[in-house]
C-alpha cells in the first residue's frame, strides 16, 4: 500500500512538472553563428593603424613613399597590448598593409615592406612581434589588409592583382598563428575596374582561421555602421538584407541603411561601430603630431552610442613614430576603462524581486527572475500569442537610478522593436523611457529617478517576447548628462 501510494505522488508529481514545463521560445529569423555570438559578447575591439602615414602626416598614403622613412626604433608591441588587455580590449586589429601598400612584414611578394626599411636593418618583422605580445598577454589579434594598394604594379591589372593579394593574405592566415578577425576595407579612391575575388579570400579564412570573424560593408559576419565617428543607430538590427548593397557602395542612402539595419532582415550581420582616440571633429587613424585625444566623456558617449545600442566597439589607438601608443592616449583609455567600472559595477538591481504581466506557459523555467541571474542565455519569456508584455521590479527600498541596461537572448534572433521604462511615483506609473530597439545590449541614460518600482513594457515585437538581463546604475552626473 505504501508503494502503491509513493508511486501515485510519482505520477502526480512527474505530470505537474511536465504540465509546467513550457516549450524552448523559437528563433526568429536570421540568428548569430558561434563565432559572431562570441564576437558580439566581446563589445570592445581594438584597431591599431599604423604605416608610413605616421612620418609623412597623411591619412591616406600614396604608395610612392619611400621604406626608408619608417623607422619605429622604440617599437614595444608589449606596451600596445599590455595597454589593450588592462584596459578591457580582448584583440587587436592591426593595420598589415594600409592603402599605400606598405607592409609590416617582409613580404615575399613585394620590395615595398619593412624588409627595404631601416627598421632593424631589414630584418623587422612587426606582425612577429605584434603576435608574440598578444599571446604574452593573452589578448586575440586580427589584421587589415587592404584591398586598395596604391603601390602594386598589379593594381587594375585584374587577375594578376587579385593572385597578389591573395598570396598576401596567404602569408598573413598562415604565418601568424591564430587570427580571430579579418577586416576588408571599402575604400577604392579614385575610379579603377578593379574589382576583387571576396568569394575566394573568405573561403579560404573559413578553411584555415574557422574563429576569425570577417568584416566588410556586407559581411559575412561583420558588418560597417554607416559612420567613422562610433555611432550605431538608435534603433539597430543586427539584421539586414546585404544584397541590397555592396562594398565600399557610395550610394547616399547606403550608410544610413547599414547604421540602422533592417527590421526581420535575412542576414545577421555583427554592427561594427569603428573610430579613433584621436580627432576630435574629423576621425584620424593615424597619428599626428597636433592631434589630440578624444576626451573620456566623448569616449563614454562613444561606448553609449555603439555597445549601447547593441553593436561593437572598435576603436583605434594609433601608435607614434616611435612605435609607441601615445602617452596621452594611454591616460584617456585607463580613465575611460575606470568610468565604465564605476558606472557598472553595482548593479541596484540586486536583492529585487520581478514579476511579469505573462510567464510562457507558467513555468519557472521562464520566470522574469531569469532576467537577474547574470546569464545571458537565460531568459524571461511570454506565451507565443502575445508580442507585447510587461516585468515589474521591486526593489528592497527606494533606490536613485540614472542608467538602465536591458539585453535580449540574441542567439535566438533580434526581435524587441518598441518598448518603454517606467518607475512608479506618486501613486502612478511614468514612462521614463521610450526606445526600439534592445538586442546584445541596451544602455539607456535617463534622468535621476528615486523609487523601488520599475517596469519594462514591451510594446512591440516581431516574434514572442523575450529579454535576458536587466540592469539598473547609478552614476553621479560627471560625465553622463542624458543626451
Ligand atoms: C577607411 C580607410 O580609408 C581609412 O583610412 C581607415 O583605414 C578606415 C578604418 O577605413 O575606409
Amino acid at each position: 500500500m505504501k508503494r502503491f501510494i509513493l508511486f501515485l505522488i510519482m505520477i502526480v508529481s512527474n505530470v505537474y512538472i511536465f504540465a509546467n514545463e513550457a516549450q524552448e521560445i523559437k528563433p526568429y529569423g536570421a540568428v548569430p553563428t558561434a563565432n559572431q555570438l562570441r564576437y558580439m559578447r566581446q563589445e570592445l575591439d581594438m584597431f591599431v593603424h599604423f604605416t608610413v602615414n605616421q612620418y609623412t602626416g597623411r591619412e591616406w598614403g600614396d604608395g610612392t613613399e619611400s621604406p626608408s622613412i619608417f623607422n619605429p626604433f622604440k617599437l614595444d608591441t608589449d606596451q600596445w597590448a599590455r595597454v589593450a588587455k588592462e584596459t578591457g580590449f580582448p584583440r587587436i586589429v592591426l593595420t598589415a598593409k594600409h592603402h599605400d601598400g606598405f607592409c609590416l612584414w617582409p613580404s615575399k611578394y613585394t620590395d615595398h615592406s619593412v624588409a627595404s626599411s631601416p627598421y632593424k636593418e631589414g630584418k623587422g618583422d612587426i606582425l612577429r612581434e605584434f603576435t608574440a605580445s598578444c599571446e604574452k598577454y593573452g589578448i586575440e589579434k586580427g589584421f587589415y589588409l587592404s584591398p586598395w594598394d596604391r603601390n602594386s604594379k598589379y593594381y587594375n591589372l585584374g587577375q594578376a592583382y587579385n593572385d597578389f593579394y591573395f598570396n598576401q593574405l596567404r602569408e598573413l592566415v598562415e604565418n601568424y598563428g591564430e587570427v580571430t578577425e579579418m577586416w576588408f576595407d571599402g575604400a577604392r579612391g579614385e575610379a579603377s575596374d578593379q574589382t576583387y575575388e571576396f568569394n575566394k579570400f573568405w573561403g579560404f579564412i573559413r578553411e584555415k582561421q574557422p574563429k576569425a570573424v570577417i568584416f566588410s560593408d556586407v559581411g559575412p559576419d561583420v558588418r560597417w555602421i554607416g559612420n567613422e565617428r562610433g555611432y550605431a543607430g538608435e534603433t539597430f538590427w543586427n539584421t539586414i538584407d546585404s544584397s541590397k548593397y555592396g562594398i565600399g557602395d557610395t550610394r547616399s542612402w547606403v550608410p544610413a541603411y547599414l547604421n540602422v539595419g533592417e527590421a526581420g532582415g535575412p542576414d545577421w550581420r555583427v554592427g561594427q561601430s569603428d573610430t579613433s582616440i584621436r580627432g576630435r571633429y574629423h576621425t584620424k587613424w593615424f597619428w599626428h603630431k597636433d592631434d589630440k585625444p578624444k576626451k573620456v566623456k566623448d569616449l563614454v558617449d562613444i561606448y553609449f552610442g555603439s555597445v549601447g545600442r547593441g553593436s561593437v566597439l572598435m576603436l583605434n589607438v594609433p601608435p607614434t613614430p616611435e612605435g609607441l601608443f601615445d602617452d596621452r592616449d594611454v591616460a584617456v583609455l585607463y580613465e575611460f576603462r575606470k568610468t565604465i567600472d564605476e558606472i557598472f559595477s553595482k548593479n541596484l538591481i540586486d536583492g529585487a524581486t520581478l514579476s511579469a504581466s505573462n510567464v510562457r506557459g507558467g513555468s519557472d523555467s521562464f520566470s522574469p527572475q531569469k532576467l537577474i541571474d547574470g546569464d545571458l542565455d537565460s531568459h524571461w519569456g511570454a506565451d507565443d500569442a502575445l508580442l507585447s508584455a510587461s516585468v515589474e521590479i521591486k526593489l528592497p527600498e527606494a533606490r536613485k537610478v540614472n542608467v538602465i541596461s536591458l539585453s535580449e537572448p540574441i542567439a535566438l534572433g533580434q526581435r524587441i522593436a518598441k518598448f518603454r521604462v517606467e518607475v512608479y511615483r506618486g501613486g502612478r506609473w511614468k514612462v521614463i523611457a521610450r526606445e526600439t530597439t534592445i538586442g546584445n545590449k541596451r544602455l539607456l541614460r535617463v534622468n535621476t529617478v528615486t523609487s523601488d518600482r520599475f517596469r519594462v513594457v514591451v510594446e512591440d515585437s516581431l516574434a514572442t517576447v523575450c529579454l535576458s538581463e536587466i540592469g539598473l546604475f547609478y552614476e553621479d552626473g560627471r560625465l553622463l548628462a542624458k543626451k
